[in-house]
């Protein structure tokens, strides 16, 4: 009997210490942080020490990439392992679009909780919600609970998008049943007032491009909202609001592997940082909100080193898209720029097909595991995410829907360089990078939009560039190379016919 027992208790304390082992994994997501925008990329004009701290406990890529040069084909493709352009309908979202995964399908948050892991989302979320025609009043479904995700805090579209209000697990937050919420995209509600019609209610910053209709917190944002007056956020609370849950929810789960997945709404317009942060970067509202992104980051690695996690939890910051200087508001952020280069040695940025669209930060750390203080010039693209995630905890993935995904688990953790053979980038249409070479096939459209006033990298013609000899895409040199231009053009002939 007591030799049973003995056995039982083995039995218990070699799951639990397995248990124990299992890694935490957080993803910090920042949303339109741009390759040049961390001091830790070079740039000399902004200082974020955070990050910094990151590369310095981490690994640094260098040739690391979003999917798309937007957020919600990004964020689509980074959970579901699939490039989100095979699907109509993942483009940039309104705010009431009904939920673009499909309820059950696999994500890195459903792998993850497979294997044993709480998983938890908080921040901006971007890939709709509930279905087409929903009550914002009732429980808002499927969301993110639907897909492998046990906690969830979202800011459901993005900060200029209404409602401007944030969920939690399925709720609108603080909503007074007396004062019901409702949105519209197509028409505003009889007497509200609009950012174009009512300039004078502007409080905070005026409207540049889009961006005339619901106010809200003294800014227009795009779409129209009517009551829910208790649950408005307030922007300048909102980087603290979204930390202060994903801190919570790293206590909650300390005992336990958790995954989190912190989508920050920093840096995307409207930028309303903190007043602690105001004038603080001396560029204005967009590197004041540099600061505050980097703030969150240093709270999530403090409460790491607080609860003692460090050592097991593999912390990765990215971001979801390329740099944009205006994105439609008066927010002084060309005007205070200066010598600031958002995009680094790169060329365009957000939108753009140009490598800024899609070549963003990437910062590992996990320390005593993925080398401190290293810089990996490996291709990899967060397609990959799903794959080597999975392979990080041991789980199988379902390969036929996240088809495009791949484990390169030695490169994320700095024991490999080598990365991907190439990279596809999005941005309207497809672009490839393979090795140094880079081709954007031709395309329609304006070289420079006229709102953003950024560079699409939009040409009539094929453009190759030799990415080591002309890092910042001016040289083409496709008629020299027809031989490199077919092999490339056969690449992504070959991924859209998969
Ligand atoms: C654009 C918005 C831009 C931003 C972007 C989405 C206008 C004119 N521009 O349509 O301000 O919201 O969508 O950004 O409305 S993203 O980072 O979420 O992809
Ligand atoms: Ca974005």
């Amino acid at each position: 009997m007591l030799k049973y027992t003995s056995f039982l208790l083995l039995l218990v304390l070699a799951s639990s210490s397995t248990y124990a082992a299992r890694p935490n994994v957080v993803i910090i997501y920042a949303d339109d942080v741009g390759y040049g925008d961390l001091s830790c990329y070079g740039t000399a004009s902004i200082k974020t020490p955070e990050a910094e701290r990151m590369a310095r406990e981490g690994l640094k890529f260098t040739s690391a990439y979003c999917t798309s040069a937007t957020c919600t084909p990004s964020r689509y493709s980074l959970l579901t392992g699939e490039y989100a352009w095979r699907k109509k309908g993942t483009g940039v979202l309104p705010g009431d679009a009904a939920m673009i995964i499909e309820s059950g399908r696999e994500t890195i948050a459903s792998v993850m909780q497979r294997a044993g892991y709480k998983t938890g989302v908080v921040g901006k979320w971007h890939l709709g919600l509930g279905g087409e025609n929903k009550d914002w009043n009732k429980a808002v479904t499927p969301g993110p609970g639907q897909i492998g995700f046990d906690y969830s805090f979202l800011i459901p579209a993005t900060g200029d998008r209404v409602p401007c209000v944030y969920v939690e697990n399925d709720h609108v937050v603080g909503l007074d049943s007396n004062d019901p919420i409702e949105v519209n995209y197509k028409q505003n509600f009889t007497g509200q007032p609009t950012g174009k019609a009512n300039p004078e209610l502007l409080t905070k910053m005026k409207w540049h491009h889009g961006h005339d209709m619901t106010i809200v917190n003294g800014v227009s944002r795009i779409g129209f909202m009517k009551g829910g007056k208790s649950a408005l956020w307030v922007d300048e609370d909102m980087a603290d609001v979204i930390t202060g849950k994903a801190v919570k929810f790293i206590e909650d789960n300390k005992a336990q592997p958790f995954f989190l997945y912190f989508a920050t709404h920093d840096i995307h317009v409207p930028r309303v940082p903190h007043p602690r942060f105001v004038g603080k970067s001396g560029m204005g509202p967009r590197g004041d909100a540099l600061l505050e992104f980097d703030w969150s980051v240093g709270q999530i690695l403090d409460t790491l080193d607080r609860l003692k996690l460090s050592e097991n939890t593999l912390v990765i910051l990215s971001s979801d898209n390329g740099p944009v200087i205006n994105d439609g508001y008066y927010d002084d952020a060309v005007e205070k720029l200066g010598d600031h280069k958002p995009a680094g040695p790169f060329r365009g940025g957000k939108y753009s097909k140009f490598e800024a669209g899609t070549r963003v930060p990437f910062l590992v750390r996990w320390p005593g595991h993925v080398p401190a203080n290293q810089t990996s010039d490996a291709m990899f693209s967060q397609i990959d995410l799903l794959a080597t995630l999975a392979d990080f905890v041991g789980q199988s993935y379902n390969t036929t829907t996240a088809t495009d995904s791949h484990s390169y688990l030695d490169t994320l953790l700095g024991k490999s360089e080598t990365g991907r053979d190439y990279i596809i980038e999005h941005a309207g249409q497809l672009s490839v990078r393979k090795g140094d070479w880079k081709l954007i096939p031709p395309s329609q459209g304006p070289a420079v939009t006229a709102n953003t006033n950024s560079e699409t990298g939009n040409a009539q013609v094929t453009q190759l560039y030799d990415l080591k000899s002309s890092p910042w895409e001016s040289e083409n040199v496709a008629s020299k190379h027809p031989e490199v231009v077919k092999d490339l053009e056969a690449i992504i002939a070959a991924e859209r016919a998969k």
